[in-house]
């Protein structure tokens, strides 16, 4: 009983969600954010290209990462989500950092 009370606290200080830099363009940080949570975002799909396992959204802000709405593009491990990742439609995606890339890992 007494170790789950530890273990409990131990988890209440961790800090919750770090403010990620959004960085698209210069991804130099994926030494300091080599473990990113995952997070979630509502967007559209504008373009989808299953060959090279991308995806294009106009994104709404994130506000777990300080996100303003933009446009990015996003890799797409699983190449099954491509099914529900349709041009125009709009979408609820969650997404990690791996590497110095944005994947998604689900969609609905
Ligand atoms: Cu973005």
């Amino acid at each position: 009983m007494k170790r789950t009370v530890i273990l409990l606290a131990a988890l209440a200080i961790l800090p919750v969600g770090n403010a990620l830099a959004h960085e698209h363009e210069g991804m130099d940080m994926g030494a300091m954010n080599a473990q990113a949570a995952s997070s979630e975002g509502v967007g559209v799909v504008d373009s989808v290209d299953q060959a090279k396992g991308l995806v294009t959204l106009s994104h709404e802000p994130i506000a777990s990462l300080g996100w303003p709405a933009m446009t990015m593009d996003f890799s797409v491990a699983d190449k099954a989500l491509f099914g529900k990742l349709v041009k125009g439609k709009k979408v609820r995606f969650q997404f990690s950092k791996q590497r110095n890339r944005y994947v998604i890992t689900g969609v609905r």
